[in-house]
């Protein structure tokens, strides 16, 4: 039986997820957004290339909410982002008003789906958007860790001239300039990182990671990343889908991990066919337990922020 995954936002990431889905031929795909004319161009822009590619899925444009019913996952990315200069935070009251529109219409029409959010800012809107929507806390995961831990081995792996599939690393806490990625969890072809890199070296690259999406935002002027954002969400798409079981850092809700409840924030999870099916608990040394619990305070704060404009949170 075809899947279906509907893309909720259809921009500079949603319509690249939407491609890449097609071409994976993961699911038929859903483009749903408030400008219809830009979901309804985008999904026939990559129905006809269906013929070059080869792949068989149907692609629908729409901004009507019904269109998304039965829906097997659910990618969004509705909002706004950053321009030059803001901070991920900067997006919170304008991105909180749409998020909560957004989860009516999937507590409507699609409540069992796996909802994979990818608004910034991240670990506040997908907390919000489980609170609004009400749907279980496995099947509501934030898209950033994997994003983060990328953008950590491409530059690892540029600075040690080894391909980026030797290296293996983690980025936890928050998606944002707190984020800690973990070098004493980072192995580059099974050999600790500390013994290939000089430290001044990597503390250059971790900084470079935090502000990986400011770096791109310079250079596009209008938008943030795009590519890499998708492709981190298509991989969590997939590892639900195909019950892969595959551990990857998300923005997941905590309830004592870690020893932080009721709060979500990026951490190691197994993502199977029941959502997000555990939370991988790794040992952190002191300095990183230091700087998770940092993170942690940061969105905590930010959270705070977000229930004095909307006290329903
Ligand atoms: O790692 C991460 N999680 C981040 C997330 C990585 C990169 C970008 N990050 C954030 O994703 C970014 O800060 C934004 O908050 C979102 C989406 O970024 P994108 O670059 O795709 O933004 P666009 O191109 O502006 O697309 C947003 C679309 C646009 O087409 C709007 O018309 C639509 O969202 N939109 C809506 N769709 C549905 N419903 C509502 N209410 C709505 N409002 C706007």
């Amino acid at each position: 039986m075809k899947k279906k995954i509907s893309l909720i936002g259809a921009g500079q990431i949603g319509g690249t997820l939407a491609h890449l889905i097609s071409v994976k031929e993961l699911a038929d795909v859903v483009l749903f957004d408030v400008s219809e004319d830009v979901a309804k161009g985008k999904a026939l822009d990559i129905a006809q290339s269906t013929s070059v590619d080869g792949f068989d899925v149907n692609l629908i444009g729409t901004s009507n909410y019904e269109d998304i019913k039965n829906s097997d996952v659910i990618i969004i990315t509705a909002g706004v982002p950053r321009k030059p200069g803001m901070s991920r935070d900067d997006l919170l009251g304008t991105n909180l008003k749409i998020i909560k529109q957004v989860s009516e219409g999937i507590k409507k029409n699609s409540p069992n789906a796996f909802v994979i959010c990818i608004t910034n800012p991240l670990d506040i809107i997908v907390m919000a958007l489980q609170k609004y929507s009400g749907l279980p806390k496995n099947k509501v995961v934030g898209m950033a860790g994997i994003l983060d831990s990328s953008r950590f081995k491409y530059f690892l792996s540029q600075e040690l001239k080894v391909p980026v599939k030797d290296i293996n690393t983690l980025v936890l806490g928050g998606h944002g300039d707190t984020m800690v990625p973990l070098p004493d969890h980072t192995t580059v072809n099974g050999k600790p990182l500390k013994q290939l890199i000089k430290d001044v070296k990597l503390e250059k690259i971790i900084d470079r990671t935090r502000k990986g999406g400011a770096e791109i935002i310079k250079f596009l002027e209008k938008g943030s990343a795009y590519y890499a954002p998708a492709a981190s969400g298509v991989e969590m798409a997939e590892s639900y889908i195909k019950d892969m079981k595959k551990t990857l850092p998300c923005a997941s809700y905590l309830n004592g991990e870690y020893g932080v409840k009721n709060l979500y924030a990026g951490v190691p999870v197994i993502i199977g066919k029941n959502g997000v099916e555990k939370v991988v608990e790794v040992k952190l040394s002191d300095k990183e337990k230091e700087q998770f619990n940092l993170s942690i305070k940061a969105v905590q704060e930010l959270y705070k922020t977000a229930q004095k404009i909307d006290p329903e949170l």
